[in-house]
Parts: C-alpha cells; sequence; structure tokens
C-alpha cells in the first residue's frame, strides 16, 4: 500500500520503498515548509526492482532501528528527528516528523568491507575514492581503515555516480567536506563496534546529512540494511559475495529455478512466495532485536 493520501499532509514524493509528505499548517491549510514526514512502507526491492509482496512490519523494523541509531550516535551527531509519536495512526510506528533541511547534494559513503563498486573500483586500480588500498584484498575483505567513498544523489531510476573527494570539496565546500568525511566514517565505526558484539558486520553504509547554521545534522534513515550492507558475522568469509542479513531469502528463491525468473531478461519478477515473505520478515526483526537488544513489537493496525 503506497498510501499516497494521509490526512493532514501534502503528498512530496514517493521512492521505491518511502514516502515523503510534508505537514499541513491547520490555521491556513497550506504546507509547512518546516518539517516533513518521513514513511517507511513494507515494501522491498531487490535487483534494483521493486518486489511484490510487501513485507510485514519492515516498514516499521527500519523505522526504529533507525531511530535506536540516532540515540546511539548522539554524542557524534545532531539529527534531524522531532516526533516519532506525533504522527497519523495509519502509519504510527513507521512515520517519523523531521526538521526540513538544506541537504548536502552528495550521498555520504563509508566503506569498511570491500565488495560492489568499491571492489570495482580497486580490481581496477588498486585505489578507492582515491585512497589507495593494500594488495590482495578480495571481496568481502576488511580495510585497513573505513574509507569515504562519497557519490552523487542520481535522479531516481539512475545509480550513483562515485565523486572524488575534490568534487565534494567543490560542492560543499572544504570545511562541509571534511566535516561530511570524518562524521560518515565515525558513523561506520560506531555502528560496527555496536553491532559487531551482535554478530552482525555492516559491510558499508550510505548517510544523508541537512546543513543547519553551518553544521552537518545527521538526516533521512540510519545504519537500516537498506542504507547500508549488514552481513551475519560467522559466515563472513573473504572470497566471495557474503550473504546479505536481510534479502538473502529474496536473492536465492529469485535467482534459483524456483521462481524461474531470468534477472537480466529485464521483466519483471515474479511475487515472492509466502515462505520467503515470512522468513524476510523474520530477518529484518532479528536484525533489530540483535542490535538493540529490544523485543520488536508491531502498532497495532488502524
Ligand atoms: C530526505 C526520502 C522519501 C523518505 C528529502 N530532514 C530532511 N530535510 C529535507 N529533506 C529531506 C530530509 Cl530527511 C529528504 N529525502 C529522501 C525520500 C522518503 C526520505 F520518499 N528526500
Amino acid at each position: 500500500m503506497t498510501g499516497a493520501e494521509l490526512a493532514g499532509y501534502q503528498h512530496l514524493y514517493s521512492g521505491k520503498v518511502r514516502d515523503l509528505y510534508a505537514p499541513l499548517d491547520p490555521a491556513t491549510g497550506s504546507p509547512r515548509d518546516d518539517e516533513l514526514l518521513l514513511v517507511a512502507s513494507d515494501r522491498i526491492s531487490a535487483f534494483d526492482f521493486a518486489l511484490e509482496p510487501a513485507i510485514p512490519d519492515k516498514g516499521a523494523v527500519l523505522t526504529q532501528l533507525s531511530l535506536w541509531w540516532f540515540d546511539q550516535l548522539a554524542d557524534l551527531v545532531p539529527n534531524h528527528v522531532v516526533s516519532a509519536t506525533d504522527v497519523p495512526a495509519e502509519v504510527a510506528g513507521r512515520a517519523v516528523r523531521v526538521r526540513r533541511l538544506t541537504m548536502l547534494p552528495v550521498e555520504c559513503v563509508a566503506r569498511a568491507y570491500l565488495t560492489g563498486g568499491g571492489l570495482r573500483e580497486y580490481r581496477a586500480d588498486g585505489h578507492v575514492s582515491g585512497v589507495r588500498l593494500p594488495e590482495g584484498l578480495t571481496d568481502g575483505s576488511q580495510l585497513p581503515e573505513p574509507v569515504f567513498t562519497p557519490s552523487t544523489k542520481a535522479p531516481q531510476g539512475e545509480h550513483d555516480e562515485p565523486m572524488s573527494y575534490a568534487e565534494v570539496e567543490a560542492a560543499v565546500g572544504p570545511d562541509l567536506a571534511a566535516m561530511a568525511r570524518d562524521l560518515t566514517v565515525a558513523i561506520l565505526k560506531r555502528g560496527n563496534e555496536i553491532a559487531a558484539e551482535r554478530g552482525i558486520l555492516i559491510a558499508d553504509t550510505k548517510v544523508e546529512f541537512g546543513v543547519e547554521d553551518g553544521r552537518l545534522v545527521l538526516a533521512d534513515e540510519v545504519l537500516t540494511p537498506d542504507s547500508s550492507r549488514f552481513w551475519p558475522a560467522d559466515e563472513w568469509e573473504p572470497g566471495h559475495p557474503q550473504p546479505s542479513f536481510d534479502k538473502e531469502y529474496v536473492r536465492e528463491w529469485l535467482t534459483s529455478p524456483a521462481s524461474a525468473w531470468d534477472k537480466d531478461s529485464g521483466a519483471a519478477p515474479p511475487p515472492l512466495p509466502d515462505h520467503v515473505v515470512e522468513r524476510t520478515r523474520a530477518k529484518y526483526i532479528e536484525a533489530y532485536e540483535r542490535l538493540t537488544g529490544q523485543t520488536f513489537r508491531a502498532a497495532a493496525d488502524h
């Protein structure tokens, strides 16, 4: 359910798995320019396709996990959260009111383990985002230190392109560039310190910052499985692609003969069977419960 209409809010935008609204001023009926409502849906994507059906409670799990991380990171960086409770009942648990900020025009990525686009860059010339790496690294290798690997914010449906650090400096100025780099790396380090105790590795993460009075404010979602690669620590074995903590069953089924789907055909994937939906839901909840040490409770239905 996209739920484009929310009483008291103007729908602004829908991404593949989330929706953005502006609260309406009750006095004037016009959209406020100082706050937004971020709503996480239960939609899931894989191989760049939105899949069906939705994963029950995924939006709430990711929203609650992000809120928990904002608290864990509060001594490193202020965040955009206004309220997680002053939201419409039909999106309770999966929506957050936030301060509307001027966003940095950069996807701030840090990598602690080598895979994906970072691995492709390393294989080409031994560097990732301008940083020279040791020889002999392979898919899944831990990096000596997390590396800031920023990228462009591509329009929806297009892929983000790597940006050099000099391009980030040119886009936002050297002071904000340095703050964004240092904070992104610090967030991933803190994330991994906490996650390691719970058997999860965070290979890489993408964060978004707003600017307020010349300072950076952590916005959007943070250290969720949709913005980061979570790997089960006990299965970590460099040398091949690592299983995804959350989407392993989805990817395994979609690429198995059981789905009869060819991911390179351009055709839309078939609907996920119930057992894949149920096991995937359980993985999201397991990630939340392992990381936070709290039992996940779904909000009552409305
Ligand atoms: C985030 C996004 C979507 C959720 C804009 N605090 C902020 N101030 C200004 N803009 C944003 C934020 Cl978080 C902002 N996004 C990404 C899209 C649902 C988040 F559809 N876009």
